[in-house]
């Protein structure tokens, strides 16, 4: 396997980045509000400076084609979500639009005319700015596909450009920054081919979140991963397309500049019911194992719940796909771990990619209650891996070694703190930041993050 350096990660993405920022997108969902105890998740619970971009799913529109609210309580969330802006000004937040309608998507109405996008489009500005936020996400499940007609492949771009016209438009006439256009689009090969022209969407987002995760699931009747780097050896016919490594060369080569392609990281996995005592990859399954405690959603468990199993059990890797699964008794389990989210962040690097997103906060460890990793294990130890900035820390230097001096002659990257083992040093372009791990945590030089001792 191949294991990369965060060392090598960010000296690799020094290079990238003079050209552009790269991006750490993260989604919020307005449902996690009702997880009991531990996993209740509020917008209080969003760390600040974890992500550069923050998304709120979902809104909805109306039969009136005008964005709304979900949630009776939404408009009260919307505001402490956007006031996470005032503890981090470089925070950028984004409305999320999708989900359904009676049984359907409530795009399918609303792109049919030029009127009913024009009402769509206005009633959004008017909303986004009205509740603070900097854009708006779209996340229609799928154009020309799951019910929509396949001209709703054309009607898509036609809204995607006269939302980017309107927000321009906005911009110009009230001296307001731009409001930011991006979309959440497929990982299916018929779905993309069904619902996007790639060229055209590719010039009026700002950036696109390839969903490349839900590849197998408990629909399916053997065991396989939710979202696998790489081919698996055995995959043959449309399964040769079921990984991250296939789908993102998909949208490059349809025509999509990979610098405004996101690779989607999921904190979660997905399970599966085994039929007999064989439990490798491919083995005969038959719909999910029991809900989470916490999720509460048959087939889904969330990093925390997967944690909890990992207790009873051990890590196996799919070597040819890199991602974890475990399995004990009839469960069987696929999802990512920090090693796997190496791999995934390396590969992104290797291709220029624009940056990665998270589906989503809620479902990764982030009170630190149940993993014992520190909080937001997985979704801070990516944002090391991409090189972003050291998030502010109010710890104070120990005398003995002014860290303002310690990265001088180093390269970037993280080091341990050879005079306090629960601190660590984070070089970044010559500047030098102490970072404290987690209460009863120490730094771990090995896999450079922090863990128990
Ligand atoms: C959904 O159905 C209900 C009941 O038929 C109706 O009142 C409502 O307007 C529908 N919503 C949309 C967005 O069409
Ligand atoms: C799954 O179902 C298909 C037919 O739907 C069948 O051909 C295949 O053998 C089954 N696989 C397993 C592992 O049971
Ligand atoms: C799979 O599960 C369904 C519903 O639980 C059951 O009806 C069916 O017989 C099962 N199939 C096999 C092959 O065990
Ligand atoms: C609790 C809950 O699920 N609230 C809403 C959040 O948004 C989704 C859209 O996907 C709605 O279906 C839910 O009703």
């Amino acid at each position: 396997m191949t294991r990369l350096t965060i060392l090598a990660g960010l000296g690799l993405l020094l290079c990238l980045q003079i050209g552009t920022a790269t991006k750490l997108v993260c989604y919020f969902t307005n449902w996690s509000q009702y997880r009991p105890g531990a996993a209740k998740f509020m917008p209080n619970n969003v760390d600040p400076h974890l992500c550069t971009h923050l998304v709120y799913a979902f809104a909805s529109i109306n039969s009136n084609n005008e964005l709304v609210t979900y949630e009776w309580n939404d408009e009260t969330l919307y505001q402490s979500f956007n006031g996470l802006k005032k503890s981090n000004s470089q925070l950028k937040t984004l409305l999320a639009v999708g989900g359904w309608v009676n049984g359907t998507s409530p795009f399918i109405d609303m792109v049919t005319t030029p009127k009913s996008r024009q009402k769509f489009i206005q009633s959004s500005i008017k909303f986004l700015w009205k509740h603070g936020f900097d854009g708006l996400d779209l996340d229609w499940e799928y154009p020309g596909s799951h019910g929509s007609p396949p001209e709703d492949k054309q009607r898509f771009s036609l809204l995607v450009k006269e939302l980017n016209e309107a927000f321009q438009k906005d911009a110009t006439d009230n001296r307001r920054p731009r409001l930011l256009l991006s979309a959440a689009v497929a990982s299916g090969k018929d779905e993309i081919d069904n619902g996007y022209e790639v060229v055209e969407i590719s010039k009026y987002l700002d950036f696109i979140s390839v969903m490349t995760y839900d590849f197998h699931g408990p629909w399916e009747n053997f065991t396989g991963h939710n979202s696998p780097l790489y081919r698996g050896s055995k995959d043959q016919g449309e399964f040769i397309t079921y990984n991250i490594d296939f789908v993102m060369k998909y949208w490059r080569d349809l025509g999509a500049p990979v610098d405004k392609l996101l690779l989607g990281f999921p904190t979660y996995g997905r399970t599966f019911r085994l039929l007999s005592s064989a439990n490798g990859v491919g083995a005969p399954a038959n719909g999910s194992s029991a809900a989470g405690p916490y999720t509460r959603e048959p087939g889904f468990w969330s990093y925390y719940e997967i944690c909890t199993f990992l207790e009873s059990t051990k890590v196996q890797w799919i070597e040819d796909q890199q991602v974890p699964y475990a399995t004990r008794g009839r469960v069987w389990v696929g999802f990512d771990n920090m090693e796997s989210f190496e791999n995934k962040v390396q590969w992104l690097q290797q291709h220029n990619l624009g940056g990665a997103f998270v589906w989503t906060l809620d479902l990764d460890d982030f009170n630190g209650d149940f993993c014992a990793q520190g909080r937001y294990p997985l979704i801070e130890h990516l944002r090391n891996l991409l090189g972003l900035p050291p998030k502010p820390t109010t710890t104070k230097p120990p005398p003995t070694t002014p860290p303002s001096k310690f990265c001088d002659d180093r390269l970037d990257g993280l080091y341990p703190n050879p005079d306090d083992p629960t601190t660590y040093y984070h070089c970044y372009r010559g500047a030098t930041y102490l970072q404290k791990c987690q209460p009863g945590l120490v730094f771990i030089d090995a896999c450079k993050c922090c863990d128990w001792p």
